[in-house]
């Protein structure tokens, strides 16, 4: 029996949808992998839109609390796109009675005023990384060596998109995925507003039918693990 579909992950999609966020087409990825699709966080350009997202991650983050019993002190934005994530979630938890201390990374240090790499709320306790998108989890990698060094605990990441590709090793892609890696390897609690499972289940629906054509594509990606 198929699972029923994640309520809030069909909203986020068409919401990213809607917004020109998730596009459909030819799309190289970071690591180099072709994809018939692209979310692009850097298009929730307008206030609105970015307030609208600060929503979906916090209902998210709220909902990890209640089902899987997600705990952390603080949230950490990696440079460049964790940045006004962290920043705009913050606010929303903070509107929702929940303020926690937020920090995040130059990607150059400075050796001036108060110099370093990291900006905001000391790094401690239990950390929650927040990005935007996790495909071969090179991102969430980069992040967890920057609060171990901190001598902060990685604890938790939260994305907007599960692509739930192969997460690679030296070089090498392995059976499994970025965020099971980042989940079983690494011991970090992982969720998401939504993953490419989600994206697939819209594609069904006939209301996303000027997506729909790219569907068969996303659904022969060869990289993902679903
Ligand atoms: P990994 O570091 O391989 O997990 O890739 C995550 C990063 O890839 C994101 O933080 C983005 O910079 C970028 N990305 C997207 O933003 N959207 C996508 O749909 C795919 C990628 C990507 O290049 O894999």
């Amino acid at each position: 029996v198929a699972a029923a579909p994640d309520a809030l992950a069909q909203e986020f999609v068409q919401f990213a949808v809607q917004a020109g966020v998730l596009r459909f087409g030819e799309f190289k990825t970071k690591a180099g992998r072709l994809s018939p699709y692209f979310f692009n966080a850097g298009l929730f350009d307008d206030g609105a839109k970015l307030g609208l997202l600060a929503q979906f991650y916090a209902r998210q983050l709220l909902q990890s609390q209640k089902d899987s019993g997600l705990e952390f002190d603080m949230i950490f934005g990696p440079a460049y796109k964790g940045i006004p994530l962290a920043a705009a979630v913050c606010i929303e938890l903070a509107r929702l009675g929940h303020n926690y201390p937020f920090a995040y990374n130059r990607k150059e240090a400075k050796d001036h005023g108060e110099g370093g790499t990291l900006v905001g709320a000391p790094l401690r306790g239990r950390v929650l990384i927040i990005d935007d998108v996790m495909s071969a989890g090179t991102a969430a990698r980069e992040s967890i060596a920057i609060i171990k060094a901190a001598g902060a605990t990685p604890h938790a990441v939260v994305i907007a998109l599960d692509r739930q590709e192969k997460a690679t090793e030296n070089g090498q892609d392995v059976p499994y995925s970025a965020v099971q890696f980042v989940r079983n390897q690494l011991g970090l609690q992982v969720c998401a507003i939504a993953r490419l499972a989600d994206l697939l289940q819209y594609l069904t629906v006939p209301a996303a039918s000027d997506a729909a054509a790219a569907a068969a594509d996303v659904g022969v990606h060869y990289q993902a693990v679903l």
